[in-house]
C-alpha cells in the first residue's frame, strides 16, 4: 500500500559482485543453496558453455548446456482443448449441514472437517494466452480430495448449458474457437461460425441469453457463482436415490464490468482476474462460497415443467429453494503455476461412494471425455500420481507401468484373484463405489426425447427476470455480437431465433443491427410460454451486497495534490475494507503541495481507471489544469464516468472532470466529502447514467 510520506534520500546500492560470466550477484541478502542439474550435481558455472578453446566451437560435452537447454525445449504440454486459460488456488471444504440419510458420502455428512481441494477457474473458449475479461461462460471445477477418494464438481458460472447431448459438444466447440482456416478470432463468440451454429440449433437460445448478460463478463472470479449444471444423484446407505444441483454462492455477492470496460481491461491487464484473486489470497482476503443444494424426488422431476435431465433448462430457486449445507474457503495461492494449475486434471467421474450419476445425456457423454483428454495432455495413464491429482488417502490396485511410473507399487502379485500373497487388495462390495440400481426399460434408439424440445420459455423466463438495466445489456451484447458477423443471413437466422423468445427482444436487437424489412421468426415446434413467473433468483444485480469488502479505488494525483488529503482518503478507505491505488502521470511519484512525496502504484498510462471499482480525482487547480491537456488523465475520467462508476474529485479538479465531459450527477460527489462518496461508491454503479453515455435499444 502506497502512502503519503516525507521524501527520502535513496537507499545506498547494496553490495554487488561481478560474476564468472560478467553478470551481477548481490552479496548481500539470504543464503543461497547449491545450484544442481536434474541430477543433483553441483553447477560450477552457470552462465558459460564449455568451448574447445576461448572463441572456439562449443563442445558436445557440455552435458549442462545439453540437459538445461533440452528440458526448455519440452517445457510446454498441449493445453486445454477447452478452458485452456485458467488460474487455480487450493482451499478447503466445509460441511455445515449434514445430509445424513440422503447421501452416504463422507464429505457431506461429517459436519466441521476441513475437507483439502484445488479450485480452478477458466475461460472456455480462448487460448492459454487470451485475456481473462472475454465474454464467455467461466469455467469453476472443484476437486476435493476426500478420504473416500477425489470429488471432482466440474461446473460453470452459469447454471445451464449450450447443447443436450454430448454428440454435439464437437461442434459447439469448432463453431466458437477460431476459425481452422485462419486461426482467428481468438477467445470470442462475436464471429460467423458461432453464430452460424447457433442460429441453427434452437435449444442453445437459453444459454446465449446468459451469456449476453454481464454473467458472462464477470468483475471477479471471487464475485462468481458456480453450479454443477446437470442433476446428480445421492445416494444413501439403503441404496435410495435423491436427485440434486450443486450451487456455489460467493460470500462478496456477484458483479461484473461494462462490455466497453472489459474490451479496455483486456488490453490494459489481460491478467485481470487472475492478479485480482491471486493478491487477495495473499492478502488474506480468502475468498469464501456457500455450497447450496436443490434436492429432489422422481416425483418432482415428473410434476416439474421441464426434464431434469435436459442440462438446458434451470430448476427456479422459488420453485427449489437451496439448502446451504457448507463452504468453500480458497486461502492459499499455488505455489507453481505449471505442476499444479496446468497439470491439475478434473473429471466428472471422480465421485466417492454416496455420489452418482443420472441419465443426463451432456453429463453421460462428460464422463468418457474428461480422462480420455488427460491421457493425451498429460502424456498418459499415471497422470492421478501428480501430486495435484493424487487422493490423499490410500490408491492400491492392480494396475501397474505406464509412463512416469512414480509410486511403485509393492509386491510380485499385479493381478486379483491370487493366493500369492496376504495383503494385496481387494474390492470391498459393502462400502466400495457401487452404481444406483436404476431399472431401465423400453427400445434402443438414438432420439431426443419430447419432454426436452421447449427451447424458449426459460430463455423468456431469464430476460424477465433480469432489470431493465441488465435487459439492456443483453439486447446490446447480441447487437455488438452479431455485428460482427460477416454473413447477413445468420444474422438475420439469429434474430429469427429470438423472435421465438420474444418479439421485442427480437425487434431490438434488429433495430440496433440496422436490418431492414419484416423479423421472420425460424422454424419451431414449440412456442415460448410467456406464464414463467420470473426468478429474482438470476438477476445479478438483485443479488447485489452493497459494500467495498475488497474493491479497489484509484486516486488520481498529479505535483501539487495534497498529501494529507489523499492520506485521509487511504485510511477511510483501508477502514472500508477497500484498498487505495495511487495513479500519477510519473511512477516515481507526485511532489504534493507540501512538498513531500506521494508514492504512485500505477503510471497514468498504465492505470487506467477500467482496473478500479470507483476512482477519486485529488489534483490542484494547476494539476487539474494541466492534465486537462492530457488524453489518458482526460480518458481516465471520462472512462470512470462512461463506466457508469462513482466518482469523487475535490473542488479544484473540476476543470479535468469538465474536459472529460463529466455532467454532476449523483454518483459525482465534489469537495473533500470521503464519507459521502465512500457511502456512495458503496452502493455500486450509477446505473441510471447509462442511458445518458450510451444508446440502448
Ligand atoms: Fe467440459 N471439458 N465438456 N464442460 N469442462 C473439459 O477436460 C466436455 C461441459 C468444464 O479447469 C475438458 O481436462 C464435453 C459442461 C470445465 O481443468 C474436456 C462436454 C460443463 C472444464 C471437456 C463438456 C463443463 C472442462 C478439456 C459435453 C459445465 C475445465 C480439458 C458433453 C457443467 C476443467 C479437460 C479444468 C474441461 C469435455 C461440457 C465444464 C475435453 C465432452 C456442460 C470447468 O474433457
Amino acid at each position: 500500500m502506497s502512502k503519503a510520506k516525507p521524501k527520502k534520500a535513496s537507499a545506498a546500492v547494496p553490495d554487488q559482485q561481478v560474476g564468472v560470466g560478467g553478470e551481477l550477484h548481490q552479496v548481500s541478502g539470504g543464503a543461497h543453496p547449491q545450484m544442481t542439474n536434474q541430477r543433483g550435481l553441483v553447477v560450477g558455472d552457470d552462465e558459460n558453455s564449455l568451448k574447445a578453446n576461448p572463441r572456439g566451437p562449443v563442445l558436445i560435452e557440455d552435458h549442462f548446456l545439453v540437459e538445461k537447454t533440452q528440458h526448455f525445449d519440452h517445457e510446454r504440454i498441449p493445453e486445454r482443448v477447452v478452458h485452456a486459460r485458467g488460474f487455480g488456488a487450493k482451499g478447503y471444504f466445509q460441511l455445515t449441514d449434514s445430509l445424513k440419510g440422503i447421501t452416504k458420502a463422507r464429505v457431506l455428512t461429517q459436519l466441521g472437517v476441513k475437507i483439502p481441494l484445488f479450485t480452478r477457474f477458466s475461460t472456455v473458449a480462448g487460448n492459454m494466452g487470451s485475456a481473462d475479461t472475454a465474454r464467455d461462460v467461466r469455467g469453476f471445477a472443484v476437486k476435493m480430495y476426500t478420504d473416500e477418494g477425489n470429488w471432482d464438481i466440474v461446473g460453470n458460472n452459469i447454471p445451464v448449458f449450450f447443447i443436450q447431448d454430448a454428440i454435439k459438444f464437437t461442434d459447439l466447440i469448432h463453431a466458437a474457437k477460431q476459425e481452422p482456416d485462419r486461426g482467428f478470432p481468438q477467445a470470442q463468440t462475436a464471429h460467423d461460425t458461432f453464430w452460424d451454429f447457433v442460429s441453427l440449433v434452437p435449444e442453445s437460445t437459453h444459454m446465449l441469453m446468459w451469456i449476453m448478460s454481464d454473467r458472462a463478463i464477470p468483475r471477479s472470479f471471487r464475485m462468481m457463482e458456480g453450479f454443477g449444471v446437470h442433476t446428480f444423484r445421492l445416494i444413501n446407505e439403503a441404496g435410495d436415490s435423491t436427485y440434486v444441483k450443486f450451487h456455489w454462492r460467493p460470500k462478496l455477492g456477484m458483479a461484473s464490468v461494462i462490455w466497453d470496460e472489459a474490451l479496455k481491461i483486456s488490453g490494459a491487464d489481460p491478467d485481470f482476474h487472475r492478479r485480482d484473486l491471486w493478491n487477495a489470497i495473499a492478502e488474506g482476503n480468502f475468498p469464501e462460497w456457500e455450497l447450496g443444494v436443490q434436492l429432489f424426488d422422481e416425483d418432482f422431476a415428473n410434476k416439474f415443467e421441464f426434464d431434469v435431465l435436459d442440462a438446458t433448462k434451470l430448476i427456479p430457486e422459488e420453485t427449489l429453494p437451496l439448502r446451504i449445507i457448507g463452504k468453500m474457503v480458497l486461502d492459499q495461492n499455488v505455489d507453481n503455476y505449471f505442476a499444479e494449475t496446468e497439470q491439475v486434471a478434473f473429471a466428472t467421474t471422480d465421485v466417492v461412494p454416496g455420489i452418482d450419476f443420472s441419465n443426463d445425456p451432456l453429463l453421460q457423454g462428460r464422463n468418457l471425455s474428461y480422462i480420455d483428454t488427460q491421457l493425451s495432455r498429460l502424456g498418459g495413464p499415471n497422470y492421478e500420481q501428480i501430486p495435484v491429482n493424487a487422493p490423499r488417502c490410500p490408491m492400491r490396485n492392480m494396475q501397474r507401468d505406464g509412463h512416469m511410473t512414480m509410486i511403485p507399487q509393492l509386491g510380485r502379485v499385479s493381478y486379483s484373484p491370487s493366493s500369492l500373497e496376504s495383503d494385496t487388495p481387494r474390492q470391498d462390495p459393502a462400502n466400495g463405489f457401487s452404481s444406483f440400481h436404476a431399472a431401465e426399460q423400453g427400445d434402443k434408439l438414438r432420439i431426443r426425447p419430447e419432454s426436452f424440445a421447449d427451447h424458449f420459455s426459460q430463455a423468456l423466463m431469464f430476460f424477465n427476470s433480469q432489470t431493465e438495466t441488465e435487459q439492456n445489456h443483453i439486447v446490446s451484447a447480441f447487437i455488438f455480437e452479431l455485428s460482427k458477423v460477416d454473413t447477413k443471413a445468420i444474422r438475420e437466422r439469429m434474430v429469427g431465433q429470438l423472435a421465438n423468445v420474444s418479439s421485442t427482444i427480437a425487434q431490438r436487437v434488429a433495430e440496433g443491427l440496422g436490418m431492414l424489412g419484416p423479423i421472420k421468426p425460424t422454424a419451431t415446434t414449440v412456442a415460448a410460454r410467456t406464464d414463467l413467473p420470473p426468478s429474482d433468483a438470476l438477476s445479478i444485480a438483485k443479488k447485489m451486497i452493497p459494500g467495498l469488502s475488497t474493491k479497489v479505488i484509484g486516486c488520481l494525483v498529479a505535483d501539487g495534490s495534497d498529501a494529507k488529503a489523499v492520506l485521509a482518503l487511504q485510511k477511510a478507505v483501508i477502514a472500508a475494507g477497500a484498498s487505495l491505488k495511487i495513479i500519477a502521470p510519473k511512477i516515481g511519484g507526485a511532489i504534493a503541495s507540501d512538498k513531500t512525496l506521494i508514492e504512485a502504484d500505477f503510471q497514468l498510462a498504465g492505470g487506467p481507471s477500467v482496473l478500479f471499482d470507483s476512482v477519486c480525482v485529488s489534483l490542484s487547480e494547476a494539476g487539474a489544469t494541466l492534465l486537462s491537456t492530457e488524453a489518458a488523465a482526460v480518458a481516465w475520467v471520462h472512462d470512470a464516468f462512461a463506466h457508469l462508476k462513482v466518482i469523487g474529485a475535490n473542488t479544484a479538479s473540476r476543470s479535468l472532470l469538465a474536459a472529460a465531459g463529466v455532467v454532476e450527477d449523483e454518483g459525482v460527489v465534489i469537495g473533500n466529502n470521503t464519507k459521502s462518496y465512500l457511502s456512495r461508491a458503496a452502493q455500486g454503479r450509477i446505473w441510471d447514467r447509462e442511458p445518458s453515455v450510451r444508446t440502448v435499444y
